[in-house]
């Protein structure tokens, strides 16, 4: 009975307080101290009741995760699961009532341990949910059992697909809380389970019986469910796995359901999909600790911002601003951009309106808060200015000597570049420790990727109050070191380059496209430029040959620079690396043009193309995409492995369930990759030349995370 979980007795009920900070999870220790716990009050002739509680700012936010990566086999887990499934029975068979008391989260194994005891209160503000198909994992502590049981099984199936929380009112009003205590919850929960003890009341979820008409409606449900999955959980195996563990309950009882959901979770929690889910929910919460930025860092609050620039993308991140309620100043030279932008914003949001996002209230109420200008009038008073002007160096530079005249000292002074030095535009402020990137993915005001560019005189109190505005801002903000491309247009200029060299050698646009969409990512390389402009990369292409450089090593295609040439923007124009009904459409089709473009771009570069298989596609992208990350780690431009997988995963739609593009090489393993990139240099040239980080870590029989994955 460690101080994981305290004991003591008010008022003749037991409370039983769990205490292991930040979240109260559920470690070995900690089951095994709520059991002594909750065994200590029926043995306690002093108390009538128990009532089980989470010390700090939440009830139990669920297993602890970690765990999980010591379970090596199915096996492992059946034998771990068993005893917690045993364990929760003696919770729900406990002779006395047991009522869990929720405030904060009450999350997965939290949930399942509420679920087991006999009644549940919650504070107003308290939720409760089962997110482990977020971890590529299935609820496995009776989840799927008792969950059908209280709430029925359509919303079971709809908390244990989408692993959204739900709020104690909405939780109360399906029955899966008894009361919403308002005052002092744990004085609620006492009062409450005197009363129980009065009447001697207790009840067990797991033996709510399920009429034929229930169980019925819950077996449509299932069938509804595992449809619209087809659609929307595609390449994924938890979403599906839930449904087959609440279908085993309907059919077969508590029992042989239970046992079901334990044998699914076996299966899931030891696999690559779980483990790449994991990995990731690890990595979002390391992306903010900086070394040499402790947390105690000064970080500033934004009250007042400015944009200069309302193209697609400024007019995005001033969006931004004003959805956290920001007020912002967004700048442009002239009316007619000014007024072309500020369009461009109302009709974002007259769209999201239109999905029943926001009300006509909520839009006027948001829009507000940004003023369009053609002055620096009120620039004074600001505490940050993100410039997203065109992507020039020599306008930027302009532009950052022009804001360190209008802005005060203290005023942040950020670049939307998504390439350029951000050095020289801190000398040309004169003020360099004010100057940092912060590079947003297109669409701004959606993807969730914030690139912090840190420069060399960045101040530590810029970076801590660039981290702090990308939460409030909804966005995962990364830092990043200051090289040509920072780490996502970086290693995008690789992945790019194999793109275009496996259409010259005889792949096709959609077929590329369709293997990385197979894959998983969101859109294919082609697809995705024809969304975000083929002029944006043909401009960067023309800046980068004024200096003599190229975006990545090897050979540079041709074929981008005639597509772009002839005026094919992508969507925008109709017409791009695929052929479009209308300037703006998204309805696409193949165009033989691109075919005969790199039928001629191959000839002139003396290549005979040849079938390229769908293996090869993916091999020689993902091989790009690790070889250059290790480049990058090592080059110190990136903090950590993880903190490419998240830039991957959030800025371009890397699948979650593999990992980012690291933690898939990984489980490829480096050896396989280390070897691939050797092939490839045999095969296409020297260009193709192995990270040092790679071959030491191969020779080490290391991955990018901990021990190697034993592949060749
Ligand atoms: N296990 C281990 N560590 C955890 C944890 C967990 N379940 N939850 C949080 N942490 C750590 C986290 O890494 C961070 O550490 C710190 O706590 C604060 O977290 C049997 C199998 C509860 C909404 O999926 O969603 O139960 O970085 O920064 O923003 O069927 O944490 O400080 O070192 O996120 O206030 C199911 C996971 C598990 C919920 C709080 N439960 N947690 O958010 O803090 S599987 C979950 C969250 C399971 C059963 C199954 C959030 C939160 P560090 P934080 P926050």
């Amino acid at each position: 009975m460690a101080d994981l979980v305290r004991y003591d007795v008010k008022d003749r009920v037991a409370v039983v307080t769990i205490d292991n900070p930040p979240v109260n999870a559920l470690s070995p220790a900690v089951w095994t101290a709520i059991d002594e716990a909750v065994a200590r009050g029926n043995a306690d002739a002093g108390a009538d009741a128990i009532v089980l509680i989470g010390a700090g700012t939440t009830f139990i936010a669920g297993a602890d995760i970690k765990v999980f990566d010591t379970l090596k086999t199915a096996g492992d887990s059946m034998t771990r699961s068993g005893g917690t499934h045993a364990l929760l029975r003696r919770l729900e068979d406990s002779a006395k009532p047991l009522v869990a008391a929720i405030h904060g989260n009450a999350l997965g194994g939290g949930m399942e341990v509420a679920m087991s005891c006999h009644y549940r209160v919650a504070a107003a503000d308290a939720k409760v949910g089962q997110p482990e198909v977020l971890l590529g994992i299935v609820p496995g502590a009776g989840g799927t059992q008792r969950l059908p049981r209280l709430a029925g099984a359509e919303l079971a199936l709809q908390m244990c697909t989408d692993g959204k929380p739900v709020a104690a009112p909405k939780a109360k009003a399906a029955g899966m809380i008894d009361a919403v205590i308002d005052g002092d919850l744990l004085i609620g929960a006492i009062a409450f389970a005197k009363e129980k003890a009065a009447r001697r009341e207790t009840r067990k979820a797991r033996e709510i019986a399920l009429s034929a008409e229930q169980v019925q409606k819950g077996l449509d449900a299932v069938a509804a469910m595992r449809q619209s999955l087809a659609k929307t959980a595609r390449g994924l195996r938890a979403p599906f796995a839930v449904a087959d563990a609440i279908e085993a309950g309907l059919r077969h009882g508590f029992d042989a359901g239970s046992t079901r959901e334990r044998e699914i979770f076996a299966d899931c929690v030891v696999s690559t999909e779980s483990k790449a889910l994991r990995h990731l929910f690890f990595a979002e919460r390391e992306v903010i600790k900086i070394p040499d930025i402790p947390k105690d860092t000064p970080a500033r609050d934004i009250t007042r911002a400015a944009v200069v620039g309302a193209g697609t993308m400024g007019g995005g991140i001033a969006m931004n601003y004003a959805n956290a309620g920001i007020p912002v100043l967004l700048k442009e030279v002239d009316r007619a951009a000014l007024d072309r932008g500020m369009a461009t914003i109302r009709r974002n949001y007259d769209v999201t309106m239109s999905k029943g996002k926001l009300t006509a209230e909520q839009v006027e109420k948001t829009m507000a808060l940004i003023t369009p200008t053609l002055t620096y009038d009120g620039f004074d008073q600001v505490d940050i200015v993100t410039e997203a002007v065109f992507e020039n160096i020599d306008l930027k530079k302009a532009t950052f000597a022009e804001l360190a005249t209008v802005t005060r000292p203290d005023c942040v002074l950020a670049s939307n570049s998504s390439t350029l030095d951000m050095d020289q535009f801190a000398q040309a402020s004169g003020r360099p420790s004010q100057v940092l990137g912060h590079h947003y993915f297109s669409p701004a005001n959606v993807m969730k990727l914030l690139e912090i560019v840190r420069g060399r005189d960045t101040s530590k109190e810029v970076l801590a109050t660039s981290l702090k505005l990308g939460r409030r801002l909804g966005k995962v903000g990364v830092v990043v070191g200051n090289c040509f491309g920072f780490v996502a247009n970086r290693m995008l200029a690789y992945y790019m380059r194999e793109a275009y060299l496996l259409l010259e050698e005889g792949a096709s646009v959609p077929q590329i496209d369709k293997v990385l969409t197979d894959f998983g990512l969101p859109v294919g390389p082609y697809g995705m430029q024809d969304i975000a402009g083929i002029d944006v990369g043909a401009r960067i292409r023309q800046y980068l040959a004024s200096l003599g450089k190229a975006r990545a090593d090897g050979p540079q295609s041709e074929v981008p620079d005639r597509v772009f040439e002839m005026g094919r923007y992508g969507q925008k124009t109709g017409a791009g690396w695929y052929k479009y009904d209308a300037p703006g459409s998204r309805n696409r089709t193949p165009d033989p043009l691109i075919d005969q473009l790199a039928a001629e771009a191959a000839a002139r570069r003396g290549i005979t193309r040849r079938p390229i298989s769908d293996d090869e596609i993916l091999a020689r992208i993902t091989t790009a995409l690790a070889n250059e990350g290790a480049r990058i780690l090592e080059d110190g431009f990136a903090l950590r492995a993880s903190d490419i997988d998240i830039v991957y995963v959030y800025g371009f739609g890397f699948p979650r369930h593999r990992g980012g593009p690291m933690f898939y090489a990984d489980t490829i393993g480096l050896a396989t990759v280390l070897s691939r990139v050797n092939e490839y240099r045999a095969r296409f040239g020297d260009y193709w030349e192995p990270a040092p980080l790679l071959e030491r870590l191969v020779a080490e029989g290391r991955g990018f995370y901990g021990e190697a994955v034993a592949r060749v």
